[in-house]
């Protein structure tokens, strides 16, 4: 099977929710590229694993199982997989390593459907907060997904929230400029929850479809950052009751296990509804997703790939196995 034959065959999905096929083609083409350090790593992995062994023993399906734990895909996740192997492939696939990504792509995908997923948004507007720690790509996202929202007919008002530093506002204006939508600011140190307030009232009198907020991600100390999201999260409850509301916490891919430490800690404190996994264009980590999504049960409403406005893609587990491993 070519590469082209996959491609086509990722275009067969639910004809009434599918956007046009050139669309669906562009987004699984950004997939791949995204997921490119994680596939050819996992490829490599895999064909070291096989190489040299007459058929799929349990010496081999050892190395298989080493070779998704260093994809960050979770040992249990690799262990079910690897397990799934055993039962469905014979031992002479060995020879066909095709045969053996299509039944792991089929397994994950399966998987990541019983995963937890996003609530749907039901009509109204929509108040989408950022949060993460520091670095991890919240205000970049943000210009993601307004471009994404902006693509799709919606209109968008940003929240720059952050307003610990002079530096985060200017970056979220520029970006607010760039992508032609209104911005609420306050000057660096005011109340971030004063500028939630002020964007909901705006965004109400302005009839906008989404208002998304900035955060910091770093204050003087962890209780003063979550203290302010609480703070944030408790006007975005009173301001906005009857809209939709969400609050989506960024992971870095790139820091690996230590975003999954990162996501138990915010889970802890602020009530998280989703994931955005970011930067999965610079690292091997893609498997990532998988561990949020199963070791969390949070689920991840989209993916990172790369540090343009139009480098996001909703995360559909069908596409993303397919894309590790095809
Ligand atoms: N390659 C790549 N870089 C990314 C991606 N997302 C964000 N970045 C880069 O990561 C860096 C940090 O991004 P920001 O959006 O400023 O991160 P932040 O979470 O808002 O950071 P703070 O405001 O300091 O908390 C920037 O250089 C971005 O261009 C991505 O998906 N891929
Ligand atoms: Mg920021």
């Amino acid at each position: 099977m070519s590469k082209d034959d996959i491609t086509d065959d990722r275009l067969e999905l639910a004809p009434e929710s599918a956007p046009p096929a050139s669309e669906k083609k562009g987004l699984w083409k950004k997939l791949q590229r995204g997921l490119l350090m994680t596939h050819t790593e996992l490829i490599d992995r895999m064909g070291a694993a096989l190489e040299g062994r007459a058929v799929l023993d349990d010496e081999t399906l050892e190395y298989l199982e080493e070779s998704l734990i260093a994809a960050d895909l979770g040992v249990e996740t690799a262990l079910e997989l690897v397990e799934k192997l055993k039962q469905r492939a014979q031992p002479a696939d060995i020879q066909d390593p095709a045969r053996l990504r299509a039944i792991l792509a089929e397994e994950i995908s399966a998987m990541l459907d019983d995963a937890p997923r996003p609530p749907e948004l039901g009509p109204g507007p929509t108040v989408t907060l950022m949060v993460g720690v520091n670095g991890v790509g919240k205000t970049t996202t943000i210009a993601k997904l307004t471009r994404w929202l902006k693509d799709r007919g919606q209109t968008v008002l940003l929240a720059a929230g952050d307003t610990f530093r002079a530096a985060a506002i200017e970056q979220i204006a520029l970006w607010a400029e760039r992508l032609a939508v209104d911005v609420v600011r306050q000057k660096p140190g005011g109340d971030p929850a004063a500028v939630v307030y002020d964007a909901i009232q705006a965004a109400r009198a302005r009839k906008a479809d989404h208002v998304i907020v900035d955060t910091a991600g770093r204050l003087h100390t962890k209780d003063h950052l979550m203290a302010e999201l609480s703070k944030i999260g408790r006007v975005i409850e009173r301001e906005a009751a009857g809209w939709n509301r969400r609050a989506l916490l960024v992971l870095d891919a790139t820091t690996g296990q230590n975003a999954l430490i990162q996501a138990k800690e915010f889970a802890r404190t602020a009530a998280v509804d989703g994931v955005v996994l970011t930067k999965l264009d610079g690292t091997a980590k893609g498997g990532m997703a998988v561990a949020v999504a199963r070791e969390l049960g949070l689920p991840v409403l989209y993916l990172g790939v790369g540090e343009s406005p139009e480098d996001l893609v909703e995360f559909e587990p069908k596409e993303f196995a397919a894309a590790l491993f095809a």
